[in-house]
């Protein structure tokens, strides 16, 4: 059989073994069958079609969610081959469908991903999918063809000419297969606007057609210049964004940085398009050369004086934005999640690229060097102050019998993993929630007021709080640097506020802090809201509690009974029994439980929250059901 001028043939495919397995198991392709999995369908789809933009076949990529939720992806590439299979005598594109692969992908720019969830394959979702129309452009022609469930029930049909090329996949989701079969708008537009910084020129086009007002963006960047922009969107920033990008033997670097006057560090890394949340040797190797390279020009410029010690890393990255992105021939991921990158020669490959362009900035930029080195100069002195103050602390606790604060009510049980925590607002609602708990495991925390604003303060003057300095001993884990998961006291922490503008305030306080300081907290899954009833409806003795307008109107219209109507607007309104049976037993309560899916997105929003901008914090209140899920407990 001939082979074409891509060099591409279709005998290269490793036939493997059937699709049953994936059906039989999804979990071990996919990673759930939850809405996570479903969406990496999508992303599987999106990922081959940026492979072919990868090697420069394709310049636009259409996403669409359709009325009906199912999903069309289109892209003008090369279009999957459909000539005949030698030994199998069916097309390719059969083969490609119906037979899972291993050894990754073929053809494309050779950056084969590998491990990971995403690159397991079409023929994956097609397994999983009810049904799978594709459409090749190619050759000439336009071909046709359907899939359900991992089988073919159309023969691989030529339904007219065209001069163009390209691929399009309309897929339907198997509801046998999958809990959750409806697409969120939010996840996959994120992960479009990801791959529109990270493949600059790139044209993705993402529309969701589902509802009254179909919604349409075009995504277009011009690379990881932008991203760290829109990453630094509202903050205040100190010089244009450092860019490099470097090819070394089969090693691609890209790298874009740009501080700003916050005290967050925002590094995001990426391998072959994959976000690499656990780091990796790319991420090493820029830290260690950032470190490196900042204490050698301080010393050399004399901002550093002799006598003063070097810079820690930790100074040298406050108020950082930076994004890595390595393409990787052969990439191990590895860690917890497969989204650590492994291979050990990356780190000084992307070390020795970021010392020498960043020694040359600072070079040529002097202005721009004198007010980083100052920022990390002021970033180390606030952080020996911090290191004081807590030091301050630990010897005060000593010095008292306990060191857990007063205000707590804390529960019998020593089982981290059976306790829970309520963070309460306000000392009235305190005391119910303390008369109405399980007291075997249920501890409660009352917090006066407002707790400081934590994204516009440094770590000592945050320790100045007394609300927080309760809050951290009561939790026990410590924070920052000393931070260990391990010490956690309650494997439930429960933020109780009322239903009002304050409420939410405290709330998106709180969950700012926990974000800054604890956020492996967050990640782990130990962090919830409280869903308190919006209304209590009485008749008689009987009363009924709702928790939103949605449930209330649909009781009242189907009831002809009258019904007194309570609207709480605290949690104060509500005698301690009430609350227990409403929002604190964990038989009849429901909770959201706080996630953080993408920290981009979530930095972004805390930090419009915080800062001096009004407007965003308003729409916030108003979204922020978003960065939370659904839970029933
Ligand atoms: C296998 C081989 C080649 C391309 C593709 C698959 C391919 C898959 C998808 C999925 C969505 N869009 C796609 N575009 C291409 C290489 C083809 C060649 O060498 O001509």
């Amino acid at each position: 059989m001939a082979e074409n001028i891509n060099g591409y043939n279709a005998s290269d495919i490793q036939v493997l073994e059937g699709l049953e397995a994936v059906r039989k198991r999804p979990g071990m392709y996919i990673g759930s069958t939850g809405s996570r999995g479903l969406h990496h369908l999508v992303f599987e789809i999106i990922d081959n079609s940026i492979d072919e933009a990868f090697g420069e076949y394709c310049d636009t990529i259409q996403v669409t969610i359709n009325q009906d939720n199912s999903i069309t992806v289109s892209d003008n590439g090369r279009g999957i081959p459909v000539d005949n299979h030698p030994m199998l005598g069916i097309p390719a594109i059969e083969v490609i469908m119906t037979r899972l692969h291993s050894g990754g992908k073929f053809g494309g720019s050779g950056y084969t991903i590998s491990g990971g969830l995403h690159g397991v394959g079409l023929s994956v979702v097609s397994a999983l999918s009810d049904s799978m129309d594709i459409t090749v452009k190619r050759d000439g022609h336009i071909y046709q063809q359907r899939y359900s469930r991992g089988k073919p029930v159309t023969k691989l049909e030529k339904i007219g000419n065209t001069t163009e090329t390209g691929t399009t996949i309309h897929f339907v989701p198997d509801a046998e297969i999958f809990d959750e079969t409806v697409f969120e708008r939010e996840v996959i537009l994120q992960r479009l606007r990801e791959l529109a910084f990270l493949n600059k020129g790139l044209r993705i086009i993402f529309r969701d057609e589902r509802g009254e007002e179909p919604f349409a963006i075009e995504l277009h960047s011009n690379g990881l210049k932008d991203f760290v922009a829109y990453i630094n969107k509202s903050k205040e920033v100190l010089h244009p964004p450092i860019y490099f990008d470097v090819k070394k033997d089969d090693v691609v670097v890209e790298v874009a940085m740009q501080y700003n006057n916050g005290y967050s560090e925002n590094i995001y890394s990426f391998a072959n398009n994959i976000r690499t949340q656990e780091g990796g040797t790319h991420e090493t190797g820029f830290k260690n050369a950032l470190t490196r390279v900042i204490n050698d020009y301080g010393r050399r410029s004399g901002i550093l004086k002799e006598s003063e010690g070097n810079l820690s890393g930790e100074d040298i990255r406050e108020g950082l934005a930076a994004i890595i992105s390595v393409l990787v021939k052969d990439p191990q991921f590895e860690g917890q999640t497969k989204t650590k990158l492994g291979n050990t020669y990356i780190r000084g490959v992307v070390d020795s690229c970021v010392y020498q362009n960043v020694d040359n900035f600072l070079n040529e930029n002097p202005a721009e060097a004198k007010k980083i080195l100052e920022k990390s100069v002021s970033a180390r002195r606030a952080r020996e102050a911090a290191k004081k103050a807590r030091e301050l602390t630990r010897r005060k606790s000593a010095l008292e019998a306990t060191s857990l604060p007063g205000k707590l009510a804390d529960c019998a049980s020593k089982d981290p993993e059976e306790c829970e925590l309520f963070i309460v607002e306000g000392d009235s609602a305190g005391g119910s929630a303390k008369l109405g708990r399980d007291r075997n495991i249920q501890a409660i925390l009352p917090l006066r007021g407002k707790i400081l604003n934590v994204e516009k303060a440094r770590l000592d003057k945050i320790l100045s709080s007394e609300e927080i300095r309760n809050l951290i001993s009561a939790i026990g884990t410590g924070i920052g640097e000393d931070f260990d998961i391990e010490k956690a006291r309650y494997h439930k922490l429960i933020i109780m506020t009322d239903a009002d503008v304050d409420g939410s305030h405290i709330r998106v306080l709180l969950l700012t802090f926990f974000y800054r300081y604890m956020r492996p907290l967050i990640e782990a899954g130990y962090v919830y809201i409280a869903q308190p009833p919006l209304y209590g409806l009485k008749r008689g003795k009987e009363t009924k509690y709702f928790y939103n307008d949605e449930d209330l109107q649909e009781f009242l219209e189907q009831t002809d009974k009258k019904w007194s109507i309570q609207r709480y607007k605290g949690l104060g309104e509500m005698d301690p029994e009430q609350l227990w049976i409403t929002t604190m037993s964990p038989e009849d309560r429901t909770m959201l439980q706080v996630t953080i899916e993408d920290a981009i997105q979530a930095d972004q929003i805390f930090y419009e929250l915080m800062g001096d901008n009004v407007e965003p914090r308003r729409e916030f209140i108003h979204e922020n059901a978003r960065y939370v899920s659904n839970l029933d407990i």
